[in-house]
């Protein structure tokens, strides 16, 4: 039986495990990218692991998402991350050069090479046949490091694309359907694989929008094969010798099929709070909206904002509505600019912003209050714009921009012929934004410079033996990191302060958390289905470990951040019966009683006591070999200690 190209990948950076659906394998990374709000954290736990030179082929560190410097904090880590980029052999991709995931795909990443980012879409990647996948900051640094990174071997769910888009229908409408029909936690523990004809129709952009967004379903990555459009992409970066063709096996066997049919599809939104909460945009046409905002690393392509440019020439943008563009790299703006698109996009009013995540991250342009705000983005998580009743809705470039000038939701379909947009043979080559580490025989020469605000990783203790907390907090299903660390303008700035920052865990849910947590000592979270979906910011774990959270205990988890809370030496535990959800409440004291002596002993099920109304509950906690022991020493760091001193880092 042949293999999937996810399987070809994988088997050829095996570094542990078995190849069995399910359990746990290691795999090499060739590369690993960081981003500024998690990276600080990122490069002080690599600094901490104590290895001076990274071991991969290729580390790049990038500046995109803390570029409003209202304070010196962000100025500070951008420093901080520059020198230590500079000692450790890292690429620093300097502010101004664009979003991570759009200048990884145009300037370093190759078809069939592991990367892992501290950025849950780095499986944008996956649009050039990369098996791109997103981490906390402590297993990039440890990947740094040379060992490997930890998955569940994925079930891989092939979506079998045919047919060709309608005019005015994009790759923001495939994945919307996607989201539409797996939801946002259908994805977990799989690599979505496209193939199929209607694949060979997609350019590499289009592509890299629909594996950007599979971190909204929770999945392990997504991947295209890569092929003569892959190729035409990378020789027009002027990369033609880092394609290698590469797809699946005809005879290759999926553990899921869904079919799509391109041309069955129509332009679509995914409204609040979730991007999978999907509507036509046909039958919402007409509802009047406040704000646009175009870009961010779904939708901040060159043909992306060609598209915009030619919706807007020589219109202006409706009264009552704010348009912001954010293009997506430095590559992209410079392009605009040469060929007069740009001049098209400021004509029409356009609010130009830089090339970073900007309002995608809640970097300024927050709506009005209850403003509806139309964005090119990934996620829509109520209050992640910096305006807790804003209602934001996800679409394509298309229908945000005729919407601008419009006023009111619009289908793009209604502007009669499209125009077609080629991709350029050639884009234009500049990587002067992006600074080479120093040569290894001058690295100790290079001096880190830390700002005030840089405080160390939170200390973490082994796993003691009885564990008596509060319940100090009990939510809903659905979660998102946007919930338990917020970000933001205002907090962003705190991200290399775990102390600071943990003033704020929570605080969308009920800010009175952060104090009663700290004043308990040592408490538990409850929660619902999918807890931790979004961002793979260890922060979401870092704070609530700042404040003595011990176990969170939910009906099921998001991968990333049940990595994250394994990583900070909290444990994960899931209900055995999801109907025991109701027999903890808030300010309920529960004892975990001889935990360490059963997880050493590999015990992954154990009762829980409800002190306070007397309940026995049974709670999971599947811990692989290496989580077992990464839980038992604390954390990720104090194991990958242990284990550099007995000369493994794995
Ligand atoms: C996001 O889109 O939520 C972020 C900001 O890019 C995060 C990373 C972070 O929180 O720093 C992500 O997606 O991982
Ligand atoms: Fe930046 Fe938004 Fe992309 Fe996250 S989703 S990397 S904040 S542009």
């Amino acid at each position: 039986m042949g293999l999937t190209l996810t399987e070809k990948i994988l088997k050829k950076h095996l570094a542990d495990g078995e190849f069995s659906k399910g359990s746990e394998i290691g795999i090499k990374i060739d590369q690993t990218l960081t981003q500024d709000a998690t990276g600080t954290m990122a490069y002080l736990e690599f600094e901490a692991i104590g290895v001076p030179r990274v071991k991969t082929e290729r580390s790049v560190a990038y500046i995109d998402h803390n570029t409003l410097q209202s304070g010196f904090e962000n100025a500070d880590d951008h420093r901080y991350i520059g020198s230590a980029a500079k000692k450790h052999g890292i690429y620093f991709s300097r502010p101004g050069n664009g979003i991570c995931h759009q200048v990884h795909l145009e300037r370093f990443g190759i078809p069939g090479k592991t990367l892992i980012g501290s950025d849950s879409h780095t499986p944008t990647g996956g649009g050039i046949g990369m098996l791109a996948i997103g981490a906390g900051g402590l297993d990039v640094a440890v990947a740094m490091g040379g060992g490997a990174y930890y998955i569940t071997y994925p079930k891989i769910l092939n979506v079998k694309l045919s047919g060709k888009l309608s005019p005015w229908v994009s790759a923001k409408d495939v994945i919307l359907e996607v989201l539409q029909r797996l939801t946002v936690k259908g994805g977990v523990g799989k690599v979505i694989e496209y193939t199929g004809d209607g694949v060979k129709l997609l350019t590499v952009p289009e592509r890299s929008t629909i594996t950007n967004m599979g971190a909204e379903l929770g999945a392990t990555t997504s991947i295209f094969p890569s092929d003569k459009i892959t190729k035409q992409f990378l020789e027009a970066q002027k990369r033609g010798e880092d394609w290698v063709e590469l797809s699946a096996d005809a005879d290759a066997a999926y553990d899921e099929v869904i079919e799509i049919d391109l041309s069955a599809l129509e332009p679509l939104t995914a409204c609040p709070h979730s991007p999978d909460n999907i509507k036509t945009v046909s039958e919402l046409a007409g509802m009047k909206i406040d704000q646009v905002c175009i870009g961010s690393c779904t939708n901040g392509s060159l043909a992306d904002l060609m598209k915009a440019a030619h919706i807007l020439k020589g219109k202006t943008v409706h009264h009552s509505v704010s348009l912001s563009i954010a293009p997506g790299s430095k590559q992209v703006l410079n392009m605009l600019a040469q060929n007069g698109a740009l001049s098209a996009l400021i004509d029409a009013g356009a609010r130009i912003l830089e090339s970073a995540c900007g309002p995608c991250i809640g970097m300024g342009q927050s709506p009005n209050s209850g403003g509806i705000s139309l964005r090119t983005f990934n996620r829509n998580f109520e209050g992640r714009s910096g305006t807790k009743d804003g209602q934001i809705y996800l679409l394509s470039p298309e229908t945000a921009a005729v919407s601008a000038v419009t006023g009111v939701l619009t289908d793009p379909r209604t502007l009669g012929d499209m125009p077609r947009f080629e991709e350029p043979n050639e884009f234009i080559i500049n990587d002067n934004m992006v600074e080479p580490p120093a040569p290894a025989d001058q690295a100790d020469a290079v001096e880190i410079l830390r700002g005030p605000n840089i405080k160390p990783f939170p200390a973490t203790k082994p796993l003691e033996e009885n564990i008596t907390a509060t319940c100090s907090l009990k939510v809903g299903d659905n979660i998102t990191t946007d919930h338990i660390m917020p970000a933001g303008a205002k907090i962003l700035p705190l991200r290399s302060n775990i102390p600071a920052i943990s003033r704020y865990c929570f605080t969308v849910c009920d800010d009175k958390f952060p104090e009663r947590a700290e004043s308990l000592g040592e408490s538990m979270i409850v929660g619902g289905i999918n807890y931790g979906q979004g961002s793979s910011r260890e922060h979401a774990a870092l704070a609530p470990l700042h404040l003595g959270v011990k176990a969170v205990i939910v009906k099921s988890f998001a991968r990333i951040h049940r990595s994250n809370l394994i990583n900070a030496g909290i444990l994960p535990l899931t209900f055995a019966d999801e109907a025991d959800y109701d027999k903890i409440s808030e300010g309920d004291n529960i004892e975990l009683a001889n935990i360490r002596k059963q997880i050493e002993e590999g015990k992954n099920e154990f009762v829980l006591n409800n002190k306070t109304n007397g309940a026995g509950i049974k709670v999971n906690c599947d811990l692989s070999g290496r989580a077992k022991d990464i839980i038992l020493a604390g954390g990720l760091l104090d194991y990958t200690r242990e284990s550099l001193s007995e000369g493994d880092i794995n």
